[in-house]
């Protein structure tokens, strides 16, 4: 369990995490050693590998290839069971606790073990909860799931403290990749307040600013991705 020791110490010490989002349909391995000399100048402490629809054996091929790249942990964030590769060193084991459909609830899950048991990977339980985020995102249309709306306060403190009870290691508020309007500052406080277990956040963070912001309400971690891709000289502000 040497990934979530690590993130429960670096917590302790007051650290703040931040992992970049890789998404294996969007990398490409040409730009892999430029791309990363800033991710290890920056102050990124985890790399997630994943996307909602990735084809087989990309994951794996480009987790390979980050593995020379970098010296942090590279955590799989699987959109699918097919994105399951011993390469990496870790996998967020997500259930989708905001939405009802059955198959990313627990079915996928089912399915993924024979794989997971062959590997290696340190398996990280998260609730994984969607929140609506202004468009409709690539996590809603292919788990076809609703996401919460951003003010059911309530609904959306009582999935994350479900998820604790549940036995769950980390809570994943996700506005959805590209999201108009990042996970606000009100929910993460109400959510950070309600549990013990660490807060992960993502989902439409472009700046500085709306970093700060995650980390000053109760993010323990913040994702982002979109916002790399996009601009590879936001890593600059982020220097260590
Ligand atoms: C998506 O939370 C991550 O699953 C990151 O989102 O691509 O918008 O940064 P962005």
């Amino acid at each position: 369990r040497r990934i979530y020791q690590n993130i429960i110490k670096s917590i302790s010490a007051e650290e703040r995490l931040l992992a970049v989002l890789i998404d294996p349909e969007k990398f490409s391995v040409e730009n892999a050693v430029r791309f990363f000399k800033k991710v290890n100048q920056s102050v990124a402490t985890h790399i997630f590998v994943g996307g909602s629809t990735v084809e087989a054996q990309a994951t794996e091929n480009v987790v390979s290839e980050i593995k020379k790249q970098t010296s942090l942990p590279v955590i799989l964030f699987p959109g699918d069971t097919s994105q399951i590769t011993n390469k990496a060193d870790g996998i967020l084991f997500l259930s989708l606790i905001s939405g009802r459909n059955p198959e990313y609830l627990i079915g996928k899950h089912v399915a993924s073990i024979s794989k997971i048991k062959s590997s290696n990977l340190e398996v990280i339980s998260t609730g994984y909860i969607l929140i609506e985020g202004g468009k409709e995102t690539a996590v809603q249309r292919v788990t076809n799931t609703k996401p919460m709306a951003r003010n059911a306060f309530q609904n959306i403190t009582d999935t994350a403290k479900a998820g604790e009870f549940l036995g769950m290691n980390l809570i994943y508020l996700e506005a959805g990749s590209g999201a108009l309007n990042p996970v606000s500052a009100e929910i993460i406080t109400k959510v950070k307040q309600d549990i013990k277990i660490p807060l992960i956040v993502g989902g439409g963070i472009k700046n500085i600013q709306q970093l700060e912001s995650a980390y000053q309400s109760g993010a323990d971690m913040v994702v982002i991705g979109t916002a790399f891709e996009e601009d590879e000289s936001f890593f600059d502000d982020l220097r260590k």
